[in-house]
Formats: structure tokens, sequence, C-alpha cells
């Protein structure tokens, strides 16, 4: 067994990223379903306040955001890398280019579809997450220029894919086809009719068929009450402090996303790498827990 526990929803786009890499993998992993809206109370005792989906759970460790959830399983479970021409750091940007100005694309062009039929409750939630107005109207009002956005984006995908080779870095799928793919895979599913083909680009299409087909490794299901059972039973890693964080480690910080969700998460800086932060916390029923998060997005600051 992995320990693998993924905190997710299936029509969150971030977890469609982690299941396709637990795919490429063809690990062992259990999702636990998590509620699309707040209240969230079998998630934030894990993480400490955060809301978002997905989250991994190992233990005792919680990794927040995609981004470094895919990373730790990489890190944890190397056997079929998701680097697989070891040229990481285009796949991270690749990700991040995904992660940030198509899935922008793929957002507008969904609710601004779905219009009038999005859920009440449910725009009343996300405007709490982002401490914006969630403007379906405005999003109607873009939907065609935001079609030709995601198609432009599409042919710089094409473009990588000219050449005939099966994935974005050649022979074998990686974490940017994830990345990229979880878009589409978004809007196709949600959006039916808006894009699910492009007639120009066959290529980008029957890569599409491609890592769809990868699937989504072995999954299994859990119940909040389960993981947290294991939560309580388990001992986070041992973690160090970079010597660039000396000043913040073992002292009491808050940590938080930048952009939207930025609910604080409190607790002692135990451990610290180039790309994440951990804090160490004491939850009054679970023990303690270490929650991860990327350094990348996330502020830090003492409290
Ligand atoms: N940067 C984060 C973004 C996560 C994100 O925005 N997730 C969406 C669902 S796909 C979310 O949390 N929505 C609000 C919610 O579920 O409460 C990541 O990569 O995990």
């Amino acid at each position: 067994m992995s320990g693998i526990i993924l905190h997710q929803y299936d029509s969150s786009p971030f977890s469609e990223k982690v299941r396709v890499c637990l795919g490429i993998k063809g690990l062992e992993w259990q999702a636990c379903d998590q509620p699309v809206i707040m209240p969230k109370p079998d998630l934030t005792p894990l993480t400490g306040g955060y809301r978002r989906i997905p989250v991994l759970q190992i233990g005792a460790d919680i990794y927040c955001d995609s981004a470094l959830i895919v990373r730790e399983i990489d890190r944890r479970f190397p056997e079929i890398s998701l680097f697989p021409t070891g040229n990481r750091g285009m796949a991270n940007v690749t990700e991040l280019w995904a992660d940030r100005t198509l899935f922008q694309s793929a957002v507008m062009a969904i609710f601004g579809t779905l219009g009038e039929n999005v859920d009440p409750a449910f725009i009343k939630d996300r405007e709490a997450l982002s401490g914006q107005p969630f403007n379906v109207q405005a999003m109607k009002a873009l939907v065609p220029f935001t079609i030709t956005q995601i198609k432009a984006q599409a042919a710089l995908l094409a473009e990588q894919l000219a050449n005939g080779q099966p994935f974005l870095e050649g022979d074998k799928p990686g974490l940017a086809d994830a990345a990229a793919y979880y878009n589409f895979w978004f809007i196709r599913t949600f959006s039916p009719g808006l894009v699910d083909r492009f007639d120009d680009l066959p290529q980008l299409d029957a890569w599409y068929d491609r890592v769809k087909a990868i699937g989504h490794g072995k999954r299994s299901e859990t119940s909040a009450a389960d993981a947290l059972t294991v939560a309580k039973a388990s001992t986070p890693a041992a973690t160090s402090i970079l010597p660039s964080d000396s000043a913040l480690g073992g002292k009491k910080v808050a940590v938080a996303a930048a952009d939207y969700g930025r609910d604080p998460i409190i607790g002692i800086l135990a451990g610290s790498t180039h790309t994440s932060l951990t804090i160490e916390r004491e939850d009054a029923s679970l023990g303690t827990i270490k929650v991860h998060v990327p350094r990348l997005g996330y502020s830090l600051a003492s409290v």
C-alpha cells in the first residue's frame, strides 16, 4: 500500500491533475471525497484551516496544493518519473502556465457557458473564496473571446507535438501532460459541445485521447473518519530548516496562499526547502500534524 489518501472531489480540475499523475505512476491510492463548498469539517482539522482541494495525506503529513502534491508523490515514488526526460524546469513552468493562464480560460469558458445555471450557493462560496465578485454575466459575454484564447493555447501544445511525438516531452507521459490535459478535461466534461475537438489540430486531440487513456491508477475509496484515524495514529516525518530560514525556524508563523483561499495555517515553522514550507501543528483530537505548502505562491510571516 502506498498510504496515499487524496482529499478531493471528482469534478475538481486540480485533483484531475493529481489523479492523472497517479495514473502515470500506476499507484494505488485512496480517494477521500470532500465537500465542493464550505464548510469542510473533516478537512480543516488536518490542514489547520486551508480549504482548497486537493490535499494529499500520507499518515500525519498533509500536503496542500496540487503543485506540491505531485512533487511529493514523485519524490516518494520515483520509479516512473513525472519528468521522463529530466527536463524538470520546463515541466514545472508548463505546469505553472497550465494552472494559471490556461486554467483561467477554462474557468471563464465553463462558467460563462453555464451562466444562470450556476448554483447560487456555489457562487456565494467562490466569492468568499476569492474576495471578488463571481460575475457569470461578464464571463458569458467573454465566451467567444475565451474560446479563441483556449484554441490559441491548444495551438502552442500542438506545436510541441508537431513532430509526431506522443506526449509533450517525447515518448513517455509526465507532469507537463497531466497539467495541460486537466484543463481540456475540465472544459470538455463541464461544457460539452464548446471545444470537444479542435478540427485543425488533430495531433492535440490524439494527445488528449492518449492522456485520457492513462487513467487514474488503482483507486479505492476511504471515509473522512478513517482518514482522520490514520492521521491520529501516525507520526509526521522528520523535517529540517534551510539556513536561510533559520530566523523563523522553530517560531510561530502563519502561511497562506497569496492568490485566493487565503485562510492562514498557523503553527511552528518546522521545515523548509527551496520549494516547500512545513508547519507543525498540535490538533486537540489528532495530535501532531505537519502541513506542507509550496513556497511559490504562499506567504510566510511570523505571528
Ligand atoms: N493552486 C491550488 C489551487 C486549488 C484550487 O483552486 N482548487 C479548487 C478546486 S479544483 C478549490 O479549492 N476550490 C474551492 C474549494 O473546493 O473549496 C492547487 O493547485 O491545488
